[in-house]
């Protein structure tokens, strides 16, 4: 046998992307549910219409700086996919049933914070959202699921993202704390596996966290990774201290890097990269404390972290159970990529990788990559690992008997299961669990399309929010049906 037995099997979504119910039981707006709709092939960034501080309106990139004192509305005549996304708030009962179904032990589900606190900062929860994820957990257990909660999951509170700037503010940070708690407090023994922030190293600094001038003011999107990090390690203190059994990890997004060639430039560009982009997240929620080189680099420019006393303690108390990250792609490095002369075809960022080819949205295909990320990250922690995002985003074609023959989509899970087999067997990797990204339909986070579809089960849902939601299964459910049952033994 490959994997162990009790190894954990399932599917992962967030809430601001599956929930739907927007401003149902309660909830409040979230800064996802501002971001519209845009087109991933075509580079159309999804957007924000944001009122500046003299009273005029004008729209930003999901990705652009937005100036201080300007606030991110919701128009009431413009679509935003989150507000229905794929409804899971009125079909939790059939999709569960359809995991269970698909021979599922984990459910990698995120809380909207915004329907615990609608504002995220008030002085009581709201009972009916406490009550919607408690149901929800009560039936995953009844169907033998364990629940995988992510805390945070791109859904700042619209509110402290405006009014206090997200997570560059002390203010949200302990709004942050209080929600944490609160959570952990009622789902005791319902929940015992948790993520804290989603991929907090590519969700640190842009307005996806409520931050203003993130790239202008540097000293700031420093102090929020600061504060992201305080909050996740406090996360995982209380989360332990309120429940012991609780096993808490960190959420990383950690694709393969490769460095373009042997030059010697190319591979300490990679290592640089590197550092930035990813082992800089992992040093510190797994070690406690900032690696050398960022001392370094904060010192050299001049900034200076403002830390509440016993902060840089709590850090080192907050250390996480386990390693989980997404990994969908691979990305390559020069040191010089301008003399590459190209930029077309499968980068997403980097320079273009001769050996590989890509999805339609650009993102490398490269199962090996992933193995070779569970070789680094076991060297590098020796924690158990689990991987809690993979899978193909496509466009699918819906047969008019509700089937869908993505063979594209278990091509590529199964050259990836195989490398996690080769990792676990031959490698004897620390591999504790495999949770495929949108294993039903949901809204793309990148995108806001509902077109790029990461699916197992299929629902008729589209970018201008015409369907019914009803759900049908693919020839890839069946597919991960066969994995599961056999605890991954099965894969041709
Ligand atoms: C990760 C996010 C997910 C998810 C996934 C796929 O970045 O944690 O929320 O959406 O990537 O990305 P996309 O939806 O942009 O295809």
């Amino acid at each position: 046998m490959s994997f162990p037995k009790g190894f954990l099997w399932g599917g992962a979504t967030a809430a601001n992307q599956y929930e739907g119910a927007y401003l149902e039981g309660g909830k409040g707006p979230a800064v996802a549910d501002a971001l519209t709709g845009g087109d991933g092939i075509h580079n159309i960034p999804r957007k924000f219409i944001v009122e500046m501080p003299d009273g005029t309106r004008k729209e930003f990139g999901s990705r652009d700086e937005i100036p201080e004192g300007a606030k991110a509305i919701i128009d009431p005549d413009t679509y935003y996919p989150s507000h229905m996304a794929t409804d899971f708030y009125h079909h939790w009962k059939e999709d569960i049933g359809l995991m269970a179904e698909m021979g599922c032990n984990v459910n990698r589900i995120s809380i909207n914070w915004t329907r615990i606190f609608p504002n995220g900062d008030d002085a009581e929860p709201n009972e009916e959202g406490l009550k919607f994820y408690e149901d929800v957990f009560k039936e995953c257990r009844r169907l033998g699921i364990e629940p995988l909660v992510t805390i945070y999951h791109f859904d700042m509170p619209l509110h402290l993202a405006n009014e206090y700037d997200g997570m560059a503010s002390r203010h949200t940070l302990e709004a942050f704390k209080r929600y944490a708690k609160t959570i952990f407090t009622r789902y005791k023994g319902l929940v015992h596996y948790w993520l804290t922030i989603n991929e907090i190293n590519i969700n640190t600094n842009f307005m996806m966290n409520g931050v203003h001038e993130h790239i202008s003011n540097k000293q700031k999107a420093e102090q929020c990774r600061w504060n992201l990090f305080v909050a996740s390690a406090y996360a995982v203190k209380a989360g332990h201290e309120i429940d012991p059994e609780n096993k808490i990890g960190l959420m990383i997004a950690h694709g393969a890097t490769y460095p373009y060639s042997c030059n010697p430039e190319d591979v300490f560009e990679e290592i640089e990269v590197a550092h930035n982009q990813k082992w800089f997240y992992g040093d510190v929620q797994v070690r406690g404390y900032y690696p050398a080189w960022k001392v370094k680099e904060l010192e050299r420019e001049g900034i200076v972290i403002q830390k509440e006393p016993g902060e840089d303690e709590l850090l080192k108390e907050g250390t996480v159970d386990f390693y989980s990250f997404s990994y969908y792609s691979s990305s390559t490095y020069a040191a010089h990529p301008e003399k590459l002369g190209e930029s077309a075809g499968n980068m997403v960022r980097g320079v273009k990788n001769p050996y590989l080819q890509a999805s339609e949205w650009g993102w490398t295909i490269d199962p090996l990559g992933l193995r070779i990320n569970l070789n680094q990250i076991w060297d590098r922690y020796q924690i158990p690992m689990m991987i809690v995002e993979n899978g193909l985003g496509a466009i699918d074609k819906r047969e008019a008997d509700g089937s869908v023959h993505d063979t594209y989509r278990i091509d590529y899970m199964r050259k990836h299961i195989q490398v996690m087999k080769d990792a676990v067997e031959k490698d004897g990797v620390d591999l504790m669990g495999y949770t495929p990204w949108g294993w039903i339909d949901v809204v793309s986070a990148g995108t806001g399309e509902m077109r790029k579809r990461y699916g197992f089960v299929y629902v008729d849902m589209d970018d201008e929010g015409h369907g019914d939601m009803s759900r049908s299964r693919k020839d890839s459910f069946y597919y991960m049906q066969k994995v599961y049952k056999s605890n991954g033994e099965d894969i041709d």
